[in-house]
């Protein structure tokens, strides 16, 4: 989630060898993970969709959005119907750099169950940042707190069509992002999907870009859309992710294309898992200065719903 990433790299590669986004692939607990192929990912989905709330009952009731490509079925979502804190059966939260401070020299702690940060009403998923300091155990001395949902080693797939439904949060400062690490790998040998990157500073345009290892150094290749209501009214943010190319869709119109090169891992890891996710950044290399005066903000995501060819 970060075009302004291989400034950090430069910094954060002196310091340990981590993913600048929030790159937790880090290896961290994703690594050696590996998703069920698409087929068997239906299946386990659909089984334990009787068991669990929320999310997986909510698959038989899902109204779809009409722009979905012909030939995908829904193997996954959540559509956030359970009041209370996220599912915990699809989404943990990611903290392992609040001690040490976040990539991209961002300015939040991300907190873990607290419904302040993270919770599910009237069937969205709310990620509220707060400027406040409060007391954790592996709190690092931040001045804001926030929430990042993510859904390694639970949800975790190859190919498929995204579609993530959401309303940002603007304010200056805020950073909200919808995006994939890969769970075979760190940063960036792993890959990253950057479905939907939006600042404060620049409201009314959101960014889909890519890393890999080709681009290490670089910010990424992807594109920026205008979107004069990204902080007014949800929108559709979604991904056609094949073997051959990884498409960016607003409202499903098309506006970029990372295609596969057939050349290797450095320009196309896209053909492993990958893992979802969700969070608020405050501050850093892309979001910019803070504005205080701002807060609280939410940053809204109505559901999340993956596709595939089965
Ligand atoms: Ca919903």
């Amino acid at each position: 989630m970060s075009t302004f990433k291989w400034a950090t790299l430069l910094f954060a590669a002196a310091i340990v060898p981590v993913s600048a986004c929030g790159g937790g692939s880090s290896g961290g607990s994703g690594g050696g993970t590996v998703s069920p192929p698409p087929s068997s990912s239906s299946s386990s989905s659909s089984s334990s969709s009787s068991s669990s709330s929320a999310s997986s009952s909510s698959s038989t009731s899902v109204t779809h959005s009409g722009q979905v490509p012909a030939g995908y079925n829904l193997v996954w979502s959540d559509e956030f119907n359970a009041e209370g804190l996220p599912d915990e059966s699809n989404w943990l939260y990611d903290t392992e750099a609040n001690r040490t401070g976040w990539y991209n020299n961002e300015k939040q702690y991300y907190a873990v169950r607290r419904a302040e940060n993270s919770k599910t009403e009237g069937g969205v998923l709310k990620i509220t940042a707060f400027k406040e300091t409060i007391t954790a155990a592996d709190h690092g001395g931040q001045a804001y707190t926030s929430a990042r949902l993510i859904t390694r080693g639970k949800r975790e797939f190859t190919y498929g069509f995204y579609e993530i439904r959401a309303k940002m949060p603007c304010g200056v400062g805020t950073w909200p992002a919808i995006w994939m690490l890969g769970t075979t790998a760190g940063w960036p040998d792993g890959g990253e999907i950057d479905i939907m990157e939006h600042v404060g500073q620049t409201p009314n345009k959101v960014f889909g870009t890519i890393h890999n290892r080709s681009t290490f150094g670089t910010w990424g290749v992807g594109a920026e859309k205008a979107l004069p209501e990204a902080c007014s009214a949800f929108h559709n943010f979604q991904i056609e992710w094949t073997d051959a190319k990884i498409d960016f869709f607003i409202d499903g119109e098309k506006y970029h294309t990372y295609a596969n090169a057939g050349t290797g891992n450095a320009q196309w890891p896209f053909d492993k898992p990958m893992y979802l996710l969700l969070n608020m950044a405050i501050g850093g290399d892309m979001a910019g200065p803070v504005d205080d005066t701002i807060f609280p903000r939410t940053f809204e995501i109505d559901y999340v719903r993956v596709y595939q060819k089965l």
